[in-house]
């Protein structure tokens, strides 16, 4: 398939996804969205691939919504055609998703960063929800999944003033998982998710499933979810063959059903 804002490849059992608007610092607009909402679909329906990692440049992971695409739209445009929600269909990927992050990932670019399920950052990474800057506040669910991932006080310190926050600062807070020297960004994330590829895709699934339903609900449901799912592994072969091969003190050959 011809994409004009993304490149996509396949790496072994690994989807990378690079988004590709230089001339803009990968800012965000419909196009970017159909694209990477066509790339996930290729990804999903791709049995060989077990992750997936979405990266930008060096220079920016994705400087936010297009503003310029933004600037004319009135309220009935964006009210009635529900703006921004065909990005929820990006945040319920199913398979795995990395974000490598180097450079700004700023507003929308931040959002798309935290829709994946874990961010490793460069050391140049700059995040932020500089939107209230421009006169209105996150729409891609900084105001939720930002607070979720850093708590109020912090969140609440970047969306209010909008300034950036540095990989160091977005380890600290629990927003990134790892940082690396920008050189090793593509490899390590790469590392990860060849890792996560390598494992049972319905374990795989599930574990991301159930971290998930942690932010939905509550303690006692989400350990309920958690014990069912646990017991539903035990119906795959993959369960036998992985214990199975630790007793047998060999690697095991997963065969993802
Ligand atoms: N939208 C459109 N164009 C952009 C954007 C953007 N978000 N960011 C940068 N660009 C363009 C610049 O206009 C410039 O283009 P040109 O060369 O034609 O003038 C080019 O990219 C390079 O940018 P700069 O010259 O500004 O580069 P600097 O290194 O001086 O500055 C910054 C880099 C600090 C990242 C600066 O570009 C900046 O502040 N960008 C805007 C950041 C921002 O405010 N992001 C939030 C946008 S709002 C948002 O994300 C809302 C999300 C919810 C809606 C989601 C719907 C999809």
């Amino acid at each position: 398939m011809a994409y004009e804002t993304v490149i996509v490849e396949t790496r072994g059992n690994v989807g990378l996804i690079t988004l590709n608007r230089p001339q803009a610092l990968n800012a965000l607009n419909s196009t970017v969205l159909k694209e990477l909402k066509q790339a996930y679909a290729a990804f999903h329906t791709d049995e060989a691939v077990g992750a997936i990692v979405l990266t930008g440049s060096e220079r920016a992971f994705a400087a936010g919504a297009d503003i310029k695409e933004m600037q004319p739209l009135a309220f009935a445009d964006i009210y009635k055609s529900d703006f921004i929600s065909g990005w929820d269909e990006v945040a319920k990927a199913r398979k795995p998703v990395i974000a490598a992050v180097s450079g700004f990932a700023l507003g929308g670019g931040c959002e798309l960063a935290m829709m994946c399920d874990f961010i490793i950052a460069s050391e140049t990474a700059k995040f932020g929800q500089p939107e209230i800057t421009l006169g209105v506040i996150p729409g891609m669910g900084g105001s939720q999944r930002l607070t979720r991932a850093v708590g109020k006080a912090k969140a609440m310190d970047l969306i209010l003033t909008g300034r950036m926050m540095d990989a160091a600062e977005a380890e600290r807070s629990g927003l990134v998982s790892r940082v690396v020297a920008p050189d090793r960004l593509l490899d390590e994330a790469f590392a990860a998710a060849e890792k996560i590829a390598s494992l049972s895709q319905p374990s795989v699934l599930m574990a991301k499933e159930a971290v998930n339903r942690a932010f939905e609900t509550t303690l006692e449901e989400g350990l309920r979810f958690e014990r069912r799912l646990f017991h539903s592994l035990f119906a795959t072969d993959d369960q036998k063959e992985g214990m199975a091969a630790f007793v047998e003190k060999r690697k095991p050959a997963f065969r993802h059903r």
